[in-house]
């Protein structure tokens, strides 16, 4: 990545007053690892040489047996991406009715529900962790309640025993979003085991990827054979459909970048660890921002470089912060900005939802997701922080100019200027 300056000088100098941005091209938050091209491309010459390219060929096999013993679980079944997992596992548990879920995570996991006719109920959070709040989940419960279906965000576990015993006592079933959640654990245990069953998703630009992805973990015997049948057309036998089913089926060039992946995984964790502790080093002390940590005592993936701004102590608001980044061609993401309850079909369904989740209102206008990943260098990373850095300490300077600006030309500056027509 070439950046033209290491450090800005003067205000001036913020490439959202018309300097040059610091990076020449655009910095993402997650670009894509790509596997081993050599491993790659040998595995890829097997399944062209086989001409089996999909409905469960020996890759896709393979990848289910070696994920479900790397998870510790008696069953993995592979799918196209992470949602239509998210959508099959729901209907095969039998979901109906209402389901709790958070809505401080991406609009998949709602979205899920709500297009097999379940009402997504959304729950507030816990500030701290950002994951589903056990007691706020207890609130809620209905006699339509048949599950909970919480979010290991940013791959940081949910209180997965208060959630568990909220289940047993109400019979719902529990299910997981671990989408961001591959290679970590809780309590010493990979994510992928706990509840009736855990949905990963392998998109591209997930720590563990097979370009689109995703998979069920499970333990249960009787779910995992429901979730073969229903990603393949229910088909058992050439002529023999048993089930109602679509096109889940993950194909085996998907499957072959995972196996790939597979094998380099301590790699790349390794790779994201330095990112965050570089991260860590160079934001520690500025106040008003505050990077999310990781559990050291716990196996991370380190995939999300989350920061929270708060705006009272750093003198500017997370999306002016956004604005600066996005001018220097840092494209810094506000996931999960609003809240799923914010977008549609959910704003106009529960138009009055924000009122029972001031966690995830409050939460939703702080967060800011920094680039981390293979595609950057600890170096991209010091100018980024450089550049932050530089904001925080001249942040009157910064609003000074921005007035004038806005006098002289217009609005330029966060929420109703130019920087907001960046904000993705
Ligand atoms: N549940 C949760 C909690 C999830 O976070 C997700 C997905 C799901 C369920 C559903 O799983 P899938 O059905 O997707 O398997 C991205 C991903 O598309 C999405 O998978 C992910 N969560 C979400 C958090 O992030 P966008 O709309 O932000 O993607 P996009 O295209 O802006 O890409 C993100 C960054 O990566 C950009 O900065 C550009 C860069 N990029 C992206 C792609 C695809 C590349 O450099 N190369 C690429 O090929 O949703």
């Amino acid at each position: 990545m070439k950046t033209t300056a290491e450090s800005k000088t003067s205000v001036s100098e913020l490439a959202i007053f018309g300097s040059k941005p610091a990076f020449d091209d655009l910095v993402y938050v997650g670009q894509p690892t790509i596997p081993n091209r050599k491993e790659l491309m040998c595995r890829i010459e097997g399944v062209l040489d086989r001409k089996w390219l999909s409905n469960a060929g020996p890759c896709v096999n393979e990848l289910q047996s070696r994920l479900a013993e790397i998870l510790g679980v008696k069953h993995c079944v592979v799918m196209n991406n992470g949602t239509t997992a998210l959508e099959i596992v729901t209907r095969a548990a039998n979901l109906e009715g209402e389901v709790i879920v958070p809505s401080f995570t991406f609009i998949a996991t709602p979205h899920s529900l709500q297009w097999q006719h379940i009402t997504p109920v959304f729950c507030d959070i816990d500030p701290k962790t950002h994951n589903i709040d056990p007691a706020a989940v207890e609130k809620l419960i209905t006699p339509n309640t048949t599950a909970i279906l919480a979010v290991h965000l940013w791959g940081r576990p949910c209180d997965v025993e208060a959630l568990q015993e909220i289940a047993n006592r109400h019979n719902l079933k529990l299910l997981f979003d671990a989408a961001h959640a591959f290679s970590c654990s809780h309590q010493g245990k990979l994510i992928g085991g706990f509840g009736d069953a855990e949905v990963f998703s392998f998109h591209a630009t997930k720590f563990f990827h097979t370009l689109e992805g995703g998979a069920v973990a499970t333990n249960d015997g009787e779910l995992a054979r429901k979730l073969m049948l229903m990603k393949n057309f229910g088909f058992t036998g050439y002529d023999r459909v048993e089930h109602v089913g679509r096109n889940g089926k993950m194909n085996e060039i998907s499957a072959a970048v995972g196996l790939v992946g597979l094998d380099h995984l301590a790699d790349l964790t390794e790779s994201n660890r330095r990112m965050h502790a570089e991260y860590r080093t160079l934001l520690g002390g500025t106040p008003g921002i505050e990077l999310v940590d990781y559990n050291p005592d716990e196996k991370n993936n380190y995939q999300y470089i989350v920061v929270e701004i708060d705006e009272d102590v750093l003198g500017l608001s997370r999306d002016e912060v956004l604005a600066i980044l996005h001018a220097e061609n840092v494209l810094a993401r506000r996931y999960f900005y609003p809240g799923c309850h914010r977008m549609e079909p959910y704003r106009s369904y529960f138009p009055n939802a924000g009122l029972i989740l001031p966690n995830t209102e409050w939460l939703a206008g702080r967060v800011l997701i920094l680039p981390t990943g293979t595609s950057v260098t600890l170096q991209d990373i010091r100018t980024i922080c450089g550049i932050i850095k530089f904001t925080a300490d001249n942040k009157v300077e910064i609003k000074r100019h921005a007035e004038m600006q806005l006098r002289l030309q217009g609005p330029r500056f966060g929420e109703t200027g130019v920087g907001s027509e960046t904000i993705l």
